[in-house]
C-alpha cells in the first residue's frame, strides 16, 4: 500500500501543468501554502499556475511568487491537476473552481480544517496540523525536497499566521521543530512575524473601531455587527473581520466571541472564535459553516437583524450545553 504522501508525490510527477488554488479572502496561511506549492512544483521541475479569487494582501508582498498569483486560471491552459490548499470545502475556492469547465481536473486537497469534507480525489488531511503550511513542511521533508529560503518563508508565513505567532491551542514541540528548520533554511522569523501578523491597515483598526462601538454582551458571547453601509463608509472589502473576532474572544467575561459582516449581496459573513473547552466548530457547522473548534465561520441569510437573532441564539446555547458538558 502506498501512502497518501508518496500516491500524492506520484500524481504530481506525473501531472504535465497543474492548477493551485486557494481560499477566497486569504489569510497567511493561505497565501504560504499556495505560493509554497508553486515554489516547490517549480523546484521539481512541474509546471504550475497559482489561483486565488481575491487578490494577494500586500502584507504578503515579500513572499516569493507573491506577484504571480492569478486571479483566476489561464483558459488557454489545460491542467491535469488541481492541487487545493487550505480550502475546507470546494465552495471555498471560489470561482476559480465554481466557474471551471467540466470535466474538472483530478483533485489533491491539502488542509488542516477538522471539518474538511475530503473532497479531493486524493486528500492529505489532518486536523491536528496548526496550519496548512505545517502539512506541507511535512510532505516535502518526505519527498526530500530542498527547502530553500523562499519556501522556507512561505511556510514559516502560515504557521505563524495560524498560530498568530504560536500561541494557539493546537502548537506542539512539532510546530516548534518545524519553525527553526524553517528558520534554519532561511526564513526570517522576525521579518514575518511583523509582515504577516502585526501590522495592519489603518482602515482595518477603523473597521474594529465601529465594531467596538456596537458590541454587546449576553449568556457568554461578546459579539458586534458591521453593516454594508458602514462597511462602504469604511472602504473595507474585506469579508473577514482581520483580528477583531480574535479581540473580542479573549475578553475574560466571553465564553465566545462573534462579528457579523453584511456583505453586498445582503448575505452575513460571521466570523467565530473560542477558548477551551468551548467549540465553535459545532456551532458554525450547524449554520452551513466550517472551520477548527476554536476558530470558525459561516455564512447566513439576511437580513442582518435575523441573522444576528439567529446566530446568538446559537452560540448561547452551545456556551451552555458545553459549559456543563
Ligand atoms: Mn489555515
Amino acid at each position: 500500500m502506498m501512502s497518501e504522501r508518496s500516491m500524492i508525490l506520484h500524481t504530481v510527477q506525473k501531472g504535465q501543468h497543474a492548477l493551485v488554488i486557494t481560499h477566497v479572502d486569504p489569510d497567511g496561511d493561505a497565501i504560504g501554502s499556495l505560493t509554497a506549492v508553486g515554489i516547490a512544483l517549480k523546484q521539481m521541475g512541474i509546471k504550475a499556475t497559482m489561483v486565488c479569487d481575491d487578490a494577494v494582501p500586500t502584507r504578503f508582498s515579500y513572499l516569493s511568487m507573491a506577484d504571480a498569483v492569478r486571479s483566476q486560471p489561464d483558459p488557454m491552459i489545460a491542467y491535469d491537476l488541481l492541487i487545493a490548499v487550505d480550502c475546507g470545502d470546494e465552495s471555498r475556492m471560489g470561482n476559480a473552481y465554481a466557474h471551471y469547465p467540466n470535466p474538472k481536473p483530478f483533485i489533491i486537497n491539502i488542509d488542516h480544517h477538522v471539518t474538511n469534507t475530503h473532497f479531493g480525489d486524493l486528500n492529505l488531511v489532518l486536523g491536528t496540523a496548526t496550519s496548512t503550511t505545517e502539512i506541507l513542511y511535512g510532505l516535502f521533508k518526505e519527498w526530500e525536497l530542498d527547502i530553500s529560503s523562499g519556501l522556507a518563508s512561505s511556510l514559516l508565513t502560515g504557521l505563524v499566521t495560524d498560530t498568530l505567532g504560536f500561541r494557539t491551542d493546537g502548537v506542539t514541540a512539532v510546530t516548534l521543530h518545524a519553525a527553526a528548520n524553517l528558520v534554519d533554511a532561511g526564513a526570517d522569523l522576525n521579518k514575518i512575524t511583523m509582515r504577516a501578523l502585526n501590522v495592519r491597515a489603518f482602515k482595518t483598526i477603523r473597521m474594529w473601531q465601529v465594531g467596538m462601538t456596537h458590541m454587546q454582551i449576553d449568556g457568554g458571547l461578546l459579539w458586534t455587527s458591521i453593516n454594508n453601509a458602514e462597511r462602504h463608509a469604511l472602504d473595507f472589502r474585506g469579508n473577514s473581520s482581520q483580528g477583531l473576532v480574535n479581540m473580542l474572544a479573549d475578553v475574560e467575561e466571553a465564553s465566545m466571541g462573534a462579528v457579523l459582516m453584511e456583505m453586498d449581496d445582503g448575505s452575513v459573513k460571521v466570523g467565530l472564535r473560542c477558548r477551551p473547552p468551548f467549540d465553535v466548530s459545532e456551532v458554525a457547522v450547524s449554520l452551513g459553516g466550517g472551520g477548527h473548534k476554536l476558530a470558525s465561520g459561516c455564512t447566513l441569510d439576511g437580513p442582518l437583524e435575523d441573522a444576528e437573532r439567529l446566530l446568538v441564539e446559537r452560540c448561547k446555547a452551545a456556551i451552555q450545553r458545553q459549559g456543563s458538558e
